[in-house]
């Protein structure tokens, strides 16, 4: 099924080796590296009948190679966030004039202080949206954002978030009723309804895949999961993504789909 035409990706910058990180994954990013893992993205991405728009660098932003914090991308509009953490607050100025050529004034909606909300913390499963309450979305930002989508016809639920950084850090809606699901999120009683898919907790970075029109592109150097993923039927494709998961970020992280 072909469900995307477009995606958007932005270079990462020299600066993302001073991005934000938990530590969780220790190392400062190689930047050579992250750039040939980006052009390696590109590629897959690519061969999942997508056209790839690819923003510059931004040197203002170490981390705004993960363009899927500043804005979500719907079917019916696109909501430009207000990114949680203040060093990324002002990407979503700069992710509005990409967004600008897919959406009209009228269908670009934003959330405002004091609400915030970042797009790694929103799972689109149809017509539905779960968000995740974290360090990064606030209550008020959910309110917004629901708002919002019940405007254009939408809906969404929230999920308390307790380890994680964002809502697809560990659970990832990969369409057909699949779901992936690590950690915190095996036993949420919401997902219940879905086909997990369990991620042993030594690869829990994995949880983090994405599907591309039936395709999905799995993290590299992580064969349980490969498998998991390939068993369900889909097509597969690797990525090596190290130099982002030093800055806890992901395959997802990197691009906005739509
Ligand atoms: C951050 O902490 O904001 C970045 N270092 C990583 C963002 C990852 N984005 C995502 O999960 N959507």
């Amino acid at each position: 099924m072909k469900k995307f035409s477009h995606v958007i990706v932005r270079r990462p910058c020299r600066a993302m080796v001073e991005g934000i990180t938990s530590g969780e994954y220790p190392g400062k990013p190689d930047y050579d590296l992250a750039l040939k893992q980006h052009d390696d993205y590109i590629e897959a991405l690519k061969k999942c009948q997508v056209d790839v728009t690819i923003l510059p660098a931004d040197e203002r932003y170490p981390d705004s190679c993960f363009v899927e914090d500043p804005a979500v991308i719907t079917k019916n509009c696109a909501i430009i966030t207000n990114p949680g953490a203040p060093s990324r607050n002002g990407e979503k100025e700069e992710i509005t004039g990409a967004v600008r050529k897919f959406f009209s004034d009228e269908d670009i909606e934003r959330i405002e202080a004091p609400g915030t909300l970042e797009g790694g913390d929103v799972m689109m499963v149809g017509d539905h949206f779960y968000v995740g309450l974290s360090a990064r979305t606030n209550e008020e930002g959910i309110r917004q954002f629901k708002e919002i989508l019940e405007k254009h016809g939408m809906t969404c639920s929230q999920v308390p978030l307790e380890k994680v950084l964002h809502l697809k850090t560990g659970v990832n809606y990969l369409e057909d009723g699949n779901m992936l699901v690590s950690g915190e999120f095996v036993t949420k009683e919401e997902f219940q309804k879905y086909n997990l898919v369990e991620i042993p907790e030594e690869e829990a970075y994995a949880a983090n895949c994405i599907w591309v029109n039936d395709t999905v592109i799995v993290p590299e150097g992580y064969p349980a999961v490969l498998e998991a993923v390939k068993k369900l039927g889909y097509r597969t494709l690797t990525v090596d993504t190290s130099e982002y998961r030093k800055l806890d970020g992901g395959l997802s992280c990197l691009s906005l789909r739509f």
